[in-house]
């Protein structure tokens, strides 16, 4: 690589990750960036990540974990994009239980059930097997995470996504929680229902066949970076359906077999 490129690359990632947090901060959507810059390929998406985490870590938030997007085939099908991704959580995205979302601090949030896994050990690639990730869980959670991409009507290249941090905004993990060996994650069924009706069905078996091969492949993406999933950090596996609007006056649930309900308003 030329001298040129190795100073070049840096500012575009910076230059990425301050647009798509302008675009947050003022409620601004806009058009895919891959479009403007046909350099920003995956390894400059991730950068641009890393540039968005620390602008927010710089503004006081704290890194609490990592999310996986793009991991069930509901989500990839919608989407239109077969990879799978990880990004950051931090402390500023968690609701408490029962804090509804004003939606109109957002862009056009929509709502999606996931499998939340809290970890009792550090979980470090490559060449993490299921086994070992699920054996480095301490406990699983019901959650709902609220995405809100930065581009319109979420239409996006993978880059264009990795960069806008997998569309983060907000996330909810329930109370309740079990072991890992309390529950059977393949065949935990869960329920995404809008104001009392089903809106979609799907059991743990629809991220990756198994929530922790999710897991598995989070901490060898991240060990190609040089990177790990920490203890105590918390893991969102990735959305188990297709993900629901979230209106105002209206309420989102999931229901999980073993792992209870977890409700989300808008207001
Ligand atoms: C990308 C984020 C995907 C998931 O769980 O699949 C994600 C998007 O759908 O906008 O969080
Ligand atoms: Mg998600």
């Amino acid at each position: 690589m030329s001298s040129t490129q190795e100073t070049r690359t840096p500012w575009d990632a910076a230059s990425v990750a301050e647009e798509l947090l302008a675009r947050e901060r003022e409620r601004r959507e806009g058009g895919r960036l891959t479009d403007e810059r046909p350099g920003l390929d995956l390894d400059l998406a991730y950068a641009a990540q890393d540039v968005y985490l620390a602008r927010r870590v710089g503004a006081g938030k704290r890194l609490v974990g990592v999310k996986l997007g793009l991991t069930s085939v509901a989500k990839q099908q919608r989407m239109g994009i077969t990879a799978p991704l990880t990004a950051w959580l931090t402390d500023a995205m968690e609701l408490e239980p029962e804090q509804p979302v004003e939606v109109s601090s957002l862009l056009h949030p929509r709502v999606e059930p996931e499998i939340v896994f809290v970890m009792g050990e550090r979980l470090a690639g490559p060449g993490v097997t299921t086994r070992q990730a699920l054996a480095a869980v301490e406990r699983v959670h019901a959650g709902l995470e609220v995405i809100d991409s930065r581009y319109r009507d979420f239409s996006f290249a993978l880059p264009d996504v990795v960069a806008d941090n997998a569309s983060s905004s907000r996330f909810v993990v329930s109370p309740l929680s079990v072991a890992p060996d309390e529950l059977d994650l393949v065949l935990e069924g869960c329920t995404l229902s809008v104001d009392g009706a089903v809106a979609a069905t799907a059991t743990g078996a629809a991220v990756q066949g198994h929530p922790a091969a999710a897991l598995a492949l989070a901490a060898n993406a991240l060990a190609e970076r040089g990177l790990a999933i920490e203890a105590g950090q918390v893991v969102l596996t990735g959305g188990l359906t297709d993900a629901e609007h979230l209106r105002p006056g209206s309420v989102v649930t999931a229901e999980f077999a073993t792992l209870g309900r977890v409700d989300l308003a808008g207001v």
